[in-house]
């Protein structure tokens, strides 16, 4: 992509109704823009982290066995009314009504409506497991929606749902979705370490918020210090090993972690030594829920036992909060210039910056590697505009991608261009042969 062409509408000064730094930086890189309170249109480069954060949800929810499906925004209010949810879901959701003057309602969340289509098509234990997801825009009607994206009240979340005959195996899709959690996280860089938490809304008994530590979360957490050093990446997980899955989680589970509805102080204290213990705050990113028959029962989702008996599914719900988690990597990764992508993530690889785009040579050798990073399959932002150099690295900078490649008179003369790593700030000058070779290993 040339810069030129690009619709990247960066602001020099720092919007003032912003109040941490994750949504400084998304309005001043041109990634987002408010529609109204706590609704945000996505630019085309905020647009690609988002395509990149569900790609890697994606990704690992089919790699656990999860299929994907596409339900509506928009649902009947009947469903709400027969799971009970209609009333208590209160002021947080938004109600239409059509022209006919039947209730609809904007979706929070999916429960209701998934088991319906659940029970139409599944009637016996031989059908079952099954887990379904979809990535689909939800809207709650928060009280105080802030931090831009990150409590926003239109907002993209991933959610799955699973069915099975019985406990045992609602556990099984639970450990499942556990791991494939810390793997989504981990691909992203992020440490999300798994939190005993209240249930609230959505209900049930077995509930983890999956949480990364950060001074700006909203979340008030009590932990063990010794999550930091687990691999989750190190190997490939076999979905079909529960005793695997579950050694996973059980190492979590046996560490003390804890958000503030569920946290002990005595136990906090007993099975923490000092030393170990962290108390702080952190940002939410994945919610999962174990709640057996809370739909399946009312809605009337059972199914035929090998005995011939009817009982109600076993059902849970895992949620991943994807536009919250642009947000939420930022945070994580920053520095004063600006967002500092992880590759997994970033919008381009490369920032290759013409540092003169008037002279000949400069453009010259500017166009051939762009042709080649672009050959060689590589997303590159290329800067050709007439900006002086300054402006264009504090915008590269700003906008965080991983590799910047400069071009400038100086450099050509010595047959040379700079090849800067955005994290850490490493330099380096060297051959525009050697750099793409380092680009394209
Ligand atoms: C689980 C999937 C649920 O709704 N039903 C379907 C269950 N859980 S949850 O915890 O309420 O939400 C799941 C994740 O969505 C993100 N999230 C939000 N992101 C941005 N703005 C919001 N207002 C918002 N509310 C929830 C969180 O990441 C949460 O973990």
């Amino acid at each position: 992509m040339r810069r030129s062409a690009y619709f990247l509408p960066t602001l020099k000064e720092t919007p003032s109704e912003a109040q941490i730094v994750s949504h400084r930086l998304m309005l001043r890189a041109g990634m987002i823009r408010q529609a109204s309170a706590g609704i945000y249109s996505w630019l085309p480069l905020g647009f690609r982290v988002l395509k990149n954060i569900e790609r890697i949800v994606r990704e690992e929810q089919d790699a656990a066995g999860c299929q994907e499906i596409l339900m509506p925004t928009i649902q009947s209010a009947d469903l709400w009314k027969q799971s009970g949810r209609y009333e208590d879901y209160g002021k947080e959701m938004l109600r239409i009504e059509d022209r006919h003057g039947r209730e609809m309602l904007y979706g929070p969340t999916n429960e209701e409506l998934i088991t319906d289509i659940f029970k139409s098509a599944v009637k016996s234990y031989r059908d079952l497991p099954k887990l379904l997801y979809h990535i689909q825009w939800k809207f709650r009607d928060e009280v105080r929606p802030r931090f831009g994206i990150m409590r926003g009240r239109e907002f993209l979340m991933k959610d799955s749902y699973s069915f099975d005959l019985d406990y045992e195996g609602a556990k099984e899709a639970y450990n499942k979705m556990f791991v494939a959690y810390l793997r989504t996280f981990a691909r992203m860089d992020l440490k999300a370490i798994p939190m005993e938490a209240d249930t609230g809304p959505i209900g049930g008994n077995l509930s983890h918020e999956f949480i990364i530590l950060a001074d700006t979360g909203e979340s008030e957490v009590y932990c063990n210090r010794d999550f930091v050093d687990f691999d989750v990446l190190g190997s490939d997980v076999e979905y079909r090993d529960v005793e695997g899955l579950a050694t996973i989680v059980d190492h979590f589970t046996s560490l003390y972690a804890c958000t503030d509805e569920k946290h002990d102080a005595a136990e906090f204290e007993r099975r923490v030594p000092e030393d170990r213990r962290h108390v702080g705050r952190g940002i939410e990113v994945g919610h999962i829920f174990y709640f057996g028959d809370k739909y399946s029962a009312p809605l009337g989702a059972f199914v035929t036992k090998p005995d011939d008996s009817q009982v109600a599914v076993h059902m849970g719900s895992y949620g991943i909060g994807v536009s919250r988690l642009a947000g939420a990597i930022i945070e994580a990764s920053h520095d004063a210039a600006g967002i500092v992508w992880p590759e997994s993530i970033a919008p381009f690889k490369v920032g290759l910056i013409n540092l003169k785009a008037g002279d000949a040579d400069c453009t010259r050798v500017c166009e051939e590697i762009y042709g080649q990073l672009r050959g060689a399959g590589i997303e590159v932002l290329y800067d050709d505009s007439e900006e002086r150099g300054g402006a264009k690295f504090a915008e590269m900078d700003l906008i965080g991608l991983p590799w910047q490649l400069v071009v400038g008179p100086r450099g050509i003369k010595q047959g040379v261009v700079e090849l800067k790593q955005r994290r850490g700030g490493d330099r380096q000058e060297l051959s525009s042969e050697s750099a793409l070779a380092r680009l394209t290993a």
